[in-house]
């Protein structure tokens, strides 16, 4: 849709916690779309960094696996996170560092593994083509002074880099380093970690193969992508930071965002600063809202259209977790569609026709999409449709649409979900690499005769993935429908799209960043907040719910209420007893809501939940995070923005406050 209306401009929440991950996989492993995680069946030690994988369940079976690892006498659990978390308290090793000094710790630790001589040189000799460049950001650095502004004891220090140094380890990072101060300096050191210790791709961490889609390359040293208007800022993987976009349309610039299409995401309640994003909101020429409920964004649109829920609809999904498996998963519908509801893809392709952008074709085209349904072999239908295309160049930018139109009309696939899975699949980066041949599938019937010439070869892989399309359209509780590259050398080699494959650490841009990780200036910056002395962690993805999508008031006496997570000593020191009413504020603003006392809070430091502060139709029930965090804090390189880390204060309720507050 973006891309046919002539606009580059795409907002979603990827741009609100992968960003800084994204761009450093692009400059190390020369392609933004790719995403490591840890080979957990072949580690000795699993790290979660910044992350509560106990409660938010981002790893595989994230409970039995990390229970099992916590249990195993010969492997461990690591925790990096400054507070006592589900996670951590399962962890062998807890480094409770100072909030937001991530990128200090991790400068400070591949330093000292430099200075001991303990990086992995051969790995580095093998794979990395510029190692004596970076390595200059980590010699002559004062890291015991790093590690006591980060609040790790240098011996704790010391043996957590022995570990990483002497072990097999993979790594799960999340919203605490995606969130965090220099989130993208985060991501950065923290590949740069693997590598050093010879933990990147060929074991320990390895680049996930997104089975159907690879998004774009995408480079901001590319002159062809648009920066934004007011704020220049660039996408990622072809993602803009949700921090901005209030900020381009409530711009004075003629070229301003002036229409805005919603789908499936709520930035007036789930996007930094609602403050902000309300008024933009509010402003806009034309925005149009497909969601399931009337949330507070649909409550600011000009047209609110009804999409189908996930009971009644065929959906995908491309996340994969783990390796070597890659799995394939299409949900169908459960129940009977209720009222007008359309499938989301529908009405986008509604709109789209409506524009003039899916060009008709001749009605052979049609007959010959629904025959290669029938037949549950496309090949011949998608090499007419190519040939199709060929005559036909003036269309060639309305190519997919085309496609997914054809093969989604009802005497076809009938749903748009679906077509576009199967076209995904067909151009999927996983076909023609052996990935879905190690799982069992290969060409049938013709296709499979024509496979054995050089010109019908791709006959033949397009009917593989037929294969592949139908088994996961008859198995909606999921298929393994590839196995990654068996071969660490070749799985290396795949993962690393620089010419040579070999990795980068070096990178320009971090280099003119790089310089102010230093213990003398984080520690003045941290220690500069006056007004607001404490450190609040706004929007924890807590388990009383699933993001914002648990909006009925009546589940509310099965979850927990809204708190604030505070540390009793600090409580103590404020004078405020559990579940009294406290004032809690912030540069962007202020709310009211009981304290809980817990030692999951680390002292200096609160906690809020990300669930809450939805309108239903029996009023609001606690805050948005989102009413505490300003879109002015994001971060330098890629505007990710620092919800994990929000200075605040909180104040007792007095007839004063209380009235401020209201
Ligand atoms: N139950 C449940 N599960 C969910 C969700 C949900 O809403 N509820 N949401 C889903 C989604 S969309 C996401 S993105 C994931 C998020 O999953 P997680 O990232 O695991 O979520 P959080 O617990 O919010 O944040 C992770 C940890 O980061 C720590 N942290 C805070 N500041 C810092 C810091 O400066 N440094 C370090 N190292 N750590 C820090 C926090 O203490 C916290 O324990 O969860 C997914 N799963
Ligand atoms: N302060 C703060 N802000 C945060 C976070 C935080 O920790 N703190 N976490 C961030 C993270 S990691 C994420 S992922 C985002 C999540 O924020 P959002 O992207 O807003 O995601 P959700 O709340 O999961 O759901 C978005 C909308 O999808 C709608 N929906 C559900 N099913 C369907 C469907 O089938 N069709 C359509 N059209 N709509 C549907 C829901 O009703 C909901 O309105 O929030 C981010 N914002
Ligand atoms: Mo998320």
């Amino acid at each position: 849709m973006v891309k046919a209306v002539g606009s580059q401009y795409r907002y979603n929440p990827l741009g609100l916690e992968f960003a800084g991950n994204w761009w450093s996989h692009g400059r190390i492993l020369g392609h933004q779309g790719m995403y490591t995680e840890p080979d957990d069946k072949h580690i000795d030690v699993l790290i979660l960094w910044g992350s509560n994988a106990y409660v938010s369940h981002q790893i595989q079976h994230a409970r039995p696996t990390i229970r099992a690892m916590s249990e195993s006498t010969d492997k461990m659990v690591i925790s990096v996170d400054p507070r006592l978390s589900e996670t951590a308290r399962m962890a062998d090793l807890h480094i409770m560092l100072r909030p937001g000094s991530d990128a200090l710790f991790l400068r400070g630790l591949i330093s000292l593994i430099v200075a001991r001589k303990w990086q992995d040189q051969a790995y580095l000799d093998t794979w990395c083509s510029d190692w004596p460049r970076a390595k200059t950001w980590f010699e002559n650095f004062d890291y015991e002074n790093a590690f006591s502004v980060c609040r790790v004891p240098m011996a704790q220090a010391e043996k957590f880099a022995r570990i990483l140094t002497t072990k097999t380890w993979g790594v799960h990072q999340d919203l605490g380093i995606f969130c965090g101060r220099h989130n993208t300096l985060n991501s950065y050191l923290l590949l740069t970690l693997m590598a050093v210790t010879g933990n990147l791709e060929i074991k320990g961490n390895r680049s996930l193969d997104a089975w159907s889609w690879k998004g774009p390359a995408g480079d901001e040293r590319d002159e062809n992508i648009w920066r934004t208007v007011e704020t220049g800022r660039f996408p990622v993987c072809g993602v803009y930071p949700t921090g901005v976009m209030a900020k381009e349309i409530l711009s004075d610039r003629e070229d301003r965002l002036r229409i805005l299409f919603t789908s499936m995401a709520n930035p007036a309640r789930s996007w930094p600063d609602s403050q902000e994003m309300a008024k933009a909101l509010e402003r806009l020429e034309l925005h149009v809202v497909i969601d399931i409920v009337m949330t507070e964004t649909a409550e600011k649109a000009d047209y609110v259209l009804p999409g189908k829920t996930g009971f009644e609809a065929y959906q995908w999904s491309t996340f994969q977790v783990t390796t070597p498996e890659i799995g394939c998963f299409m949900k169908h519908p459960v129940i009977e569609q209720i009222g007008e509801r359309k499938e989301n893809g529908r009405i986008w392709m509604d709109i789209m026709r409506a524009m003039g952008y899916v060009p008709e074709m001749d009605k052979k085209m049609y007959q010959k999409a629904a025959d290669s349904v029938k037949q549950k072999n496309s090949a011949f239908f998608m090499a007419s449709f190519l040939g199709y295309m060929k005559k036909h160049l003036d269309q060639k930018d309305c190519a997919t649409l085309m496609l997914v139109d054809a093969l989604s009309r009802p005497e076809a696939l009938g749903s748009v979900s679906r077509a576009f899975l199967r076209a995904a699949l067909a151009t999927s980066p996983i076909s023609d690499r052996g990935i879905v041949e190690r799982a069992g599938f290969g060409p049938s019937g013709i296709c499979k005769f024509l496979g054995k010439f050089g010109k019908t070869k791709k006959l033949a892989q397009l009917s593989t993935m037929d294969n592949v399309f139908w088994a996961a359209d008859e198995n909606p509780s999921g298929v393994i429908c590839g196995y990654a590259n068996p071969d660490p050398v070749e799985f290396a080699r795949e993962h690393i799209f620089y010419p040579d494959h070999k990795i980068r650490l070096y990178d320009d841009t971090v280099n003119a960043h790089i310089g102010d990780i230093t213990p003398d200036k984080e520690s003045a910056l941290l220690d500069s907040e006056e007004k607001y002395p404490m450190v609040l962690s706004a929007g924890n993805h807590a388990d009383g719910g699933d993001n914002t999508s648990m909006r009925n008031p009546d589940t509310y006496q099965y979850r927990k209420p809204f708190t604030i997570l505070v540390n009793p000593q600090d409580a103590f020191l404020l004078k405020i007893i559990d579940g009294e009413e406290v004032l809690l504020s912030t540069r962007a603003g202020s709310i009211t809501a009981p304290v809980e006392y817990s030692f999951k809070a680390r002292r200096g430091c609160c906690l809020i939940p990300h669930q809450y502060g939805l309108k239903s139709g029996r009023g609001t029930y606690g805050s948005g995070a989102n009413m505490l965090t300003r879109s002015e804090d994001i971060d330098i390189i890629t505007g990710n923005p620092f919800i994990r880390f929000v200075p605040c204060r909180i104040d007792k309720m007095n007839s004063q406050t209380a009235a401020n507050a209201r």
